[in-house]
């Protein structure tokens, strides 16, 4: 028989190793049981009629699924019982969701991010980022940059994949065993070797990009394999694993003018700081459309936008030259 280390048993030796406390590894074990237990809604959503809408919008004006409030629920459930979070920003809630005053991590998610493949079952993402109070001092309950999380992780529902960062010791892949947890850490560090390399964007999007950007493709894309699946968790599972770069890149030429999104259309604090921090641990880079560092940006909002562009550095760097060109053309 063959028994793999499970991520409880990964964390605690971490914890131990660096002389931490297990305030973290009961938040990441409410985590972990918020996912398994939208997993399993996910995977019977179909035949109990959970994958329609719910009748309501967002606070970005987007419909909202039955899914989506289902698994927001859960997600809160398990961070109040945590008692360790003292405020959480999620896509389902416009106000930040106060929870513990005495916690002492911020958790910042998406609990179902896809919303295109809920309808048909496929690949959603549960996405979050976690940054730890001011224990020196008082604590101003400031939104955190990507730069000062201290873990971010994403788990590709239904898949039984969970991918995990944690600051400066690396990004970790596990897989779901028959027990239903998760098991086998295996690092992940982004291919050199450009051989594997993908792109993934909406081509679909592509001429309503910046000059600069879609110069920058027509010149690249015939080099490395194009995938997209429309759900970033999913998408970057591929990008992080295989190399390459997946971009969401400004929308500043739409034929109707009202469809821009100068400001990108990905979320900062719940969606591109998470896979930016799980990028940099695999020893990738992330940038938005000005060029700057994405784990630098400093939220002036908890539902900020942000472009991006994520990946393997050599990429990243690479499309970076045209987003700082001194005057991109429009
Ligand atoms: P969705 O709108 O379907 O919820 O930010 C959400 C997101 O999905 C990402 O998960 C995904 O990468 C992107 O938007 C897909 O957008 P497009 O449909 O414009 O390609």
């Amino acid at each position: 028989m063959q028994f793999e280390e499970t991520v409880m048993g990964f964390l605690l030796h971490h914890q131990e190793k660096h002389h931490r406390t297990y305030h973290f590894l009961i938040l990441m074990d409410a985590l972990i049981s918020a996912a398994k237990h939208i997993e399993q809604y996910y995977l019977t959503g179909a035949l109990k009629g959970n994958v329609g809408l719910a009748g309501s919008v967002n606070v970005h004006g987007e419909d909202v699924f039955r899914m989506d409030q289902i698994a927001q629920e859960i997600t809160l459930h398990y961070l109040r019982v945590s008692g360790r979070v003292i405020h959480a920003v999620s896509e389902e809630s416009e106000e930040i969701v106060q929870i513990n005053p005495e916690g002492r991590y911020f958790v910042y998610f998406d609990p179902l991010d896809g919303s295109s493949n809920v309808r048909h079952g496929l690949p959603v993402g549960f996405m979050f980022g976690v940054a730890k109070r001011n224990l020196e001092g008082p604590e101003d309950n400031h939104l955190r940059a990507g730069r000062e999380y201290i873990a971010a992780g994403m788990f590709v529902i239904p898949t039984g994949t969970f991918t995990l960062a944690l600051k400066d010791a690396g990004a970790w892949r596990f897989h779901i065993d028959e027990t239903m947890q998760f098991v086998k850490p295996t690092r992940i560090v982004l291919p050199e070797d450009g051989t594997s390399w993908e792109l993934s964007f909406n081509s679909a999007n592509r001429h309503t990009y910046s000059k600069p950007v879609q110069n920058w493709i027509t010149q690249n894309e015939a080099k490395y394999a194009f995938r997209y699946i429309g759900a970033l968790a999913a998408d970057f599972h591929r990008t992080v694993s295989n190399g390459g770069m997946f971009l969401y890149p400004a929308i500043v030429n739409h034929p109707d003018p009202k469809k821009n999104r100068p400001q990108g259309k990905l979320r900062l604090m719940y969606e591109a700081a998470v896979v930016a921090f799980i990028c940099s641990e695999a020893g990738g880079a992330a940038v938005d459309e000005t060029g700057r560092s994405i784990l630098d940006v400093q939220p002036k909002n908890p539902h900020q936008r942000s472009a991006l562009y994520v990946g393997s550095k050599r990429l990243v760097e690479d499309i970076r030259g045209s987003l700082t060109m001194p005057n991109p053309l429009i």
